[in-house]
């Protein structure tokens, strides 16, 4: 077996991972699936570095775990059974904190393998709270989440014994990792779900990948130095996102500047960048930007008015 311990110079930019750092307590998180499913992209997108001790102490390959103050986090490579009676997988696995299991969306084959797996998982481990996550979002060819659902069997499991969710995610263009943070953040600190987590939309950039175009609004009532000079930087940060997914057809990205949360999505085209609070919702955030990307999709150009479209759309999310 390989430990890993983390060691200085991470990009402090990856949510997962400040989540991890920010409490006291030990946490740790199991991630399983089968070979290729995508664990190790996922480990080394969440940890954001590359830098690792490397120490040896054991001959086992299938189990890699990486340490990070308190936060351990722990992969396995499944083949075709669970490995039930090994000591180290119910010390490590089945005791985390948080279950993931990861399958290739891609790879329609492997999802009977999978659907199997993850029922035997169950069937042995009751009451168990599981993550089915869905990779390689960003290829073509991925399955859709209804797909997954039916495919993975995830509707037929005994719901008395578990209790699953389903997101599809990519390591590469960090769709879906927002979605995994709450659903953590959830698990792991028994944080209570309001009904509709309302945020402040202060401001938000469009930017069309055909021509290049770039349209602001602020709807904030006293845009103040902070959020013009925000403004600006953020149109820099826009056009280079623009750039890295040109190749992708969708991604997501979550920045901060100077205290606010901006969400940045790209679908049809178009990005959009919403700028909120530093405390506000970014799975609503990234609802807003995705559905204010389906409604300028068929524009190019600087008339439509932004800030309309949003507050009509998002009243109580654009009150000041
Ligand atoms: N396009 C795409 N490829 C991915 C993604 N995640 C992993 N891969 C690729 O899938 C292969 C297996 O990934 P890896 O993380 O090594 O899988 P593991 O065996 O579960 O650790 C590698 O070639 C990765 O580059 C993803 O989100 N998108
Ligand atoms: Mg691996």
């Amino acid at each position: 077996m390989i430990v890993r311990i983390l060691v200085s110079g991470i990009d402090l930019m990856s949510a997962i991972r400040n989540l991890m750092t920010k409490f006291d307590v030990k946490i740790s998180i199991a991630m399983v699936g089968l070979a290729n499913s995508g664990k190790t992209e996922f480990v080394k997108r969440i940890l954001q570095t590359n830098e690792f001790i490397e120490a040896s102490v054991s001959n086992t390959t299938e189990f890699e775990l990486q340490i990070l103050d308190n936060f351990t986090l722990l992969t396995w490579d499944l083949d075709d059974h669970i490995p039930q009676k090994k000591t180290l997988w119910k010390r490590s696995i089945l005791g985390a904190n948080a279950l993931l299991f990861l399958v290739d969306s891609t790879n329609r084959e492997s999802f009977q393998q999978n659907r199997k797996l993850i029922k035997d998982l169950v069937d042995k481990n009751f009451p168990i709270r599981l993550l089915v996550l869905g990779s390689k979002s960003d290829l073509p060819n991925s399955a859709s989440v209804g797909e997954l659902m039916t495919s993975l069997g995830l509707m037929d499991l005994d719901k008395t014994k578990c209790d699953v969710d389903l997101f599809k995610f990519s390591s590469k263009t960090g769709e879906g990792l927002y979605a995994i943070e709450e659903w953590l953040n959830r698990i792991l600190f028994k944080r209570r779900e309001r009904v509709i987590n309302y945020t402040k939309v202060i401001a938000c950039i469009t930017l069309c990948e055909e021509s290049g175009a770039i349209n602001e609004a602020v709807l904030s009532d006293s845009p103040n130095l902070t959020l013009l000079a925000t403004l600006r930087e953020l149109k820099r940060k826009v056009t280079i996102f623009s750039r890295t997914m040109r190749v992708h057809g969708s991604g997501e990205e979550v920045i901060e500047i100077a205290n606010f949360k901006i969400p940045i999505v790209k679908e049809h085209r178009h990005i959009v960048a919403l700028v909120v609070g530093p405390h506000d919702s970014v799975p609503r955030a990234l609802e807003i930007s995705r559905n204010v990307l389906k409604i300028i999709s068929p524009y190019c150009d600087k008339s439509i008015n932004l800030a309309k479209i949003i507050r009509d759309l998002y009243p109580l999310d654009a009150t000041y």
